[in-house]
């Protein structure tokens, strides 16, 4: 899979490290095309080159507009050089072919962040590069694609390592980075003529992704929305099938997401759970020893918040649970499967959506999330971070017993998807008390707490389920305020990261409180 280089066609903008690299091709044996500017420069310095002009027999034209967008360019690039008819056709037409391309486009994210003026922005797009770089790509089996200074380096390395040849993995990799590349550019194109214009309908703006559905409005009615999926096929609200209902919203979507990602952190052969959300933050999450016995715990825990809310499942619906939803009102229902008759309770419920994935995602699979900001974008891997028995460090002189220590890895998976500060209460392995998004740790423990004394009133315990209860916090108390206030609140263990400066004290206050304290090392902040 090794092909050699004998011929390049170098055509940059950006001229850095330009004189270096002909200098280190030439020395290596291999034949430079070029175009205007660049071959000026290469040649200035000594490297000798050839005019695309004089490969092509046209000048450059139209202000170099029209400069390598020729066949004696584009067969060279194309051509397949195992196939017997696109040799024939290179031969009688005269076409060298080209093994190596080395482009940087006009620089149009520049002009754009000087805040250059319509006309300028136009010439600024560069047709004949995208050209050459997509056709070279598309040629990897052949040809080798670079697109950016920094990987000059890298190809040099690569001759060397080959005898003046590249591996297949090496093309691959670049025409990778090559369409990355080119689909960036045409998306800054596309985005800055969607600035010009004033286009509002995001389904004409640039997303990475296919259109799967525009929304009637986004978060709120004066929104234009729309809904894209990323084709990674990762079972949920994107790749379910949905069985029945009016579509749904933005906001839908996004609590449903919410929803079924957290249930998928109980797996189903750990037995039924059940998870209700309410604005992406859930209002019970329970397991159970059937999926109705998890769906009324999960409900009891704070059935003020149900009411409109969303039910994941991590095992398809039953006739029994989907009884029991349709008695209050419910917007969505996600659950790996449902059955026949399930089904035909909910088909009496116009209003109630039911969506089917076929199964759990992965809750230990990596990917990345996206988020904007004004100005940019921020990125980073998802936080697929898992904490075991194994993993976790008993800090205080009680340890927690079994039972204990179950409610506590019940209550941290929890917590990892309730927004920061989160703070969880949980009894027999089920919430019933969630603070959440809170500004302060402390304010958050005492919703919580707070939220558990109405369940008591809701369903009639003579007292708070906090007491006795086990509580997580998504990140370190910084005092021992929040700490104190969930012992307060009943809680007689603890799991949280650690790693605070005040984990001493921390650590004091929950001996002197009689709690058993475990820490996980792992922070799940969620904003
Ligand atoms: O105006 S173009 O779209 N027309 C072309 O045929 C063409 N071929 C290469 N721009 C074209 N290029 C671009 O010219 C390259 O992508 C590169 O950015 C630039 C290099 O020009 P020079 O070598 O004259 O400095």
């Amino acid at each position: 899979d090794l092909h050699p280089v004998r011929r390049a066609l170098i055509s940059v903008s950006d001229k850095t490290g330009l004189v270096d690299l002909g200098k280190a091709l030439e020395g290596r044996g291999v034949e430079i095309l070029s175009t205007g500017g660049s071959a000026k420069a290469l040649r200035d310095a000594g490297v000798a080159v050839k005019d695309v002009s004089e490969v092509t027999k046209f000048p450059e034209m139209m202000d170099g507009r029209v400069k390598t967008l020729h066949p004696m360019v584009h067969g060279g690039l194309l051509a397949l050089r195992d196939n017997d008819d696109h040799i024939a056709a290179m031969e009688e037409h005269g076409i060298g072919g080209i093994d190596l391309l080395v482009v940087n486009l006009y620089p149009f994210e520049a002009a754009l962040a000087r805040g250059a003026d319509y006309d300028e922005m136009i010439e600024n797009i560069d047709i004949g590069g995208p050209a050459m770089i997509r056709a070279a790509a598309k040629n990897h089996g052949f040809v080798t694609t670079i697109v950016d200074v920094e990987d000059y380096d890298a190809l040099l390395a690569e001759l060397d390592a080959n005898d003046g040849q590249t591996s297949h993995a090496f093309r691959q990799r670049h025409a990778q980075i090559a369409y990355a590349r080119t689909g960036a550019y045409d998306a800054a194109v596309s985005g800055w003529m969607a600035e010009a214009i004033g286009e509002a309908n995001p389904r004409r703006r640039v997303v990475a992704g296919a259109l799967k559905q525009t929304m009637r409005y986004g978060e709120n009615p004066h929104q234009d929305a729309a809904f894209y999926v990323d084709g990674s096929e990762r079972e949920g609200v994107a790749t379910a099938e949905v069985h029945q209902g009016k579509a749904l919203s933005y906001n839908n979507i996004n609590d449903t997401d919410a929803a079924f990602e957290l249930v998928s952190e109980f797996r189903p052969e750990d037995g039924p759970a059940v998870a209700i959300i309410k604005h992406a933050n859930p209002s019970g999450v329970a397991r159970g020893d059937s999926l109705l016995d998890a769906y009324q715990k999960a409900f009891d825990c704070d059935r003020t918040s149900a009411f409109g809310g969303i039910v994941a499942l991590n095992q398809p619906l039953d006739a029994d649970t989907a009884k029991a939803i349709t008695e209050i009102f419910t917007e969505v229902v996600i659950a790996p499967g449902a059955s026949d008759e399930a089904k035909e309770i909910f088909a009496a419920k116009k209003n109630l959506r039911l969506l089917t994935t076929g199964g759990l995602p992965d809750n230990r699979a990596g990917g990345q999330t996206i988020r904007q900001v004004a100005g940019g974008y921020l990125f980073q891997n998802k936080d697929n971070g898992f904490i075991g028995m194994d993993d976790l460090r008993v800090v205080t002189e009680k340890a927690p017993t079994d039972a204990q220590m179950e409610d506590l890895l019940f209550a941290w998976k929890v917590a990892k998807h309730v927004k920061s500060n989160a703070i969880v209460y949980v009894k027999d392995k089920a919430t019933v008390g969630v603070g959440a998004g809170q500004m302060s740790r402390l304010d958050s423990a005492l919703i919580a707490a707070a939220k558990a004394q109405r369940m008591a009133d809701q369903i009639g315990l003579d007292q708070s389920p906090a007491i006795g209860s086990a509580v997580a916090s998504d990140a370190f108390f910084p005092f021992p305020d929040g700490l104190l206030e969930a012992a307060q609140a009943g809680a007689t263990c603890v799991i949280q990261p650690g790693g605070s400066m005040r984990d001493d004290e921390v650590i004091a206050a929950a001996n002197e409180a009689g709690l058993a304290m475990v820490f996980t090392g792992m922070r799940h902040f969620r904003h």
